[in-house]
């Protein structure tokens, strides 16, 4: 009986976890993605990198607008899109791409490279271009 009360009891924190990491990879699921195609380590790209909130949800910041208008089913084609039309999301004078690439916040105009854009779009070309983000 009281094997059965360990299992009961086991089963219960297990599905309660589960169901959270449900809940979470279920949101999660676009960062993943973006973490992989922007090959971007996880602790430079929390919800903030769309959100303007910490906890994501609504409100998106302006790179997070401009990804979901962007966005009408697969998240892989819409965040290669979003950087292709070679847009300024936040207007801190740098590119989306080229935030992306230097792992600064393409949504956050306090978030910016520490090089020019000259010197970065030089290096960023040089590494493929906007084409190595494609899905
Ligand atoms: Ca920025």
């Amino acid at each position: 009986m009281r094997n059965i009360r360990f299992v009961l009891a086991a089963l219960a924190l297990g599905g309660l976890g589960f169901s959270q990491l449900g809940s979470v990879s279920a949101f999660g699921a676009y960062r993943e993605q973006a973490v992989k195609q922007f090959k971007l380590t996880n602790n430079r790209i929390g919800c903030t990198y769309c959100h303007v909130s910490a906890d994501g949800g609504a409100p998106w910041n302006p790179f997070g607008q401009r990804l979901q208008n962007n966005l009408s089913g697969d998240i892989s084609k819409a965040l290669y899109e979003t950087l292709a039309e070679k847009k300024d999301s936040d207007g801190d004078g740098y590119l989306d791409m080229l935030e992306v690439f230097a792992g600064s916040l393409p949504g956050n105009k306090d978030s910016a490279p520490l090089v020019t854009a000259a010197a970065l779009a030089a290096a960023f070309e040089k590494a493929g271009g906007v084409d190595q983000y494609k899905p």
